[in-house]
């Protein structure tokens, strides 16, 4: 699993968010519908998975540059917040306001979000877009594409990035669901990190015993996908690495928000790749990224002493 060295490269890891959002995080009170909270935390960060992601790498000062599409007021805040980071930038700026996205967290351990669609793009946006990415694509080594896309992008787009990237050579993560994920597979990226039920979604069947799981992850062989990780939230995940599988048990904590674990996890993927860590210990890493992130109040951020406590603890062992 060693890759390229590539010393020399400005920065090596490229995070794609096609709808980004700014994440509001509300600390509430026994949480319940029909009710008014007046709440005396609040969070906002920049957000979306692949600025998730960003942060996260960004955490373990790896070179790490952010794109997408951005607009309007709620793009300014991103673009300061990212700058205030010193996380590297190059966003396509586009006429309508990008996204918010709330996470309601409550102290009995519920996690309530309602994500915002996004913005529309036009024909220009998505074409200046797609030129700055084939750029941006050249100076890197690793492309994490995270997320949903923007309401009238077209549900291929993934597919074209993945696309762009393999003609350069370049190793593409792609963590979203639904259509685009069934049309970016096509495109045989390096890593997809589906959940259970979006596993489901792309096979047809439920999927409800470990020998199911096992027989659907042998089923991608045909898609020539060398990482499958299914995250399984607290109980770990299950990763399919050359058609060999393994479950990883995550170590036990007491989570405090979990959103953004997949970010993170995705986020440990990619540290482990550029550094060139071998198999084991990148998705050991990895898991001890997504279990950090739970620890945390702010979503999308690890400590990087609790990751590397909670990497002792991750288990692997082959299933399949
Ligand atoms: O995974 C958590 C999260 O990134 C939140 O921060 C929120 O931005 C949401 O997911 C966005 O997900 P979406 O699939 O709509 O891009």
């Amino acid at each position: 699993m060693k890759i390229r060295d590539y010393k020399g490269v400005t920065y090596v890891i490229l995070t794609v968010t096609l709808n980004p959002s700014i994440d509001r995080s509300y600390f509430v009170k026994d949480f319940e519908k029909d009710a008014v909270f007046r709440t005396k935390e609040v969070k906002y960060t920049p957000g979306g998975k692949g600025l998730n992601v960003s942060r996260v790498i960004n955490t373990f000062k790896e070179p790490v540059t952010a794109t997408g599409v951005l607009g309007g007021l709620s793009g300014q805040f991103i673009i300061e917040k990212l700058d205030e980071l010193n996380i590297e930038n190059e966003f396509v700026n586009i006429k309508t306001n990008t996204r918010s996205c709330i996470a309601i967290l409550s102290d009995d351990g519920s996690q309530t979000e309602v994500l915002e669609p996004g913005p529309k793009i036009s024909e220009d946006e998505l074409a200046n877009f797609y030129k700055s990415y084939e750029k941006l694509v050249d100076k890197c080594e690793i492309i994490c594409g995270s997320g949903s896309i923007p309401q009238n992008a077209p549900v291929y787009i993934y597919k074209r990035l993945i696309e762009i990237a393999k003609e350069k050579n370049k190793k593409f993560i792609l963590d979203t669901s639904g259509e685009t994920l069934k049309e970016g597979i096509k495109a045989s990226p390096y890593m997809i990190k589906p959940n259970k039920d979006e596993l489901e979604s792309i096979i047809g069947n439920s999927i409800d015993t470990e020998e199911e799981l096992i027989e659907a992850l042998k089923s991608f062989h045909k898609y020539d996908i060398e990482l499958i990780i299914v995250s399984l939230g607290a109980d770990g995940s299950v990763v399919c690495h050359n058609d060999e599988i393994y479950k990883v048990d995550a170590p036990k904590i007491d989570a405090i928000n979990p959103v953004g674990s997949g970010d993170s996890m995705v986020a440990g993927i990619a540290v482990g790749l550029s550094r060139g860590y071998d198999f084991e210990k990148t998705i050991k890493l990895a898991t001890a990224c997504g279990t950090a992130n739970a620890m945390e109040k702010e979503t999308g951020k690890v400590n990087i002493n609790n990751v590397k406590k909670l990497m002792e603890r991750a288990k692997l062992k082959k299933i399949g």
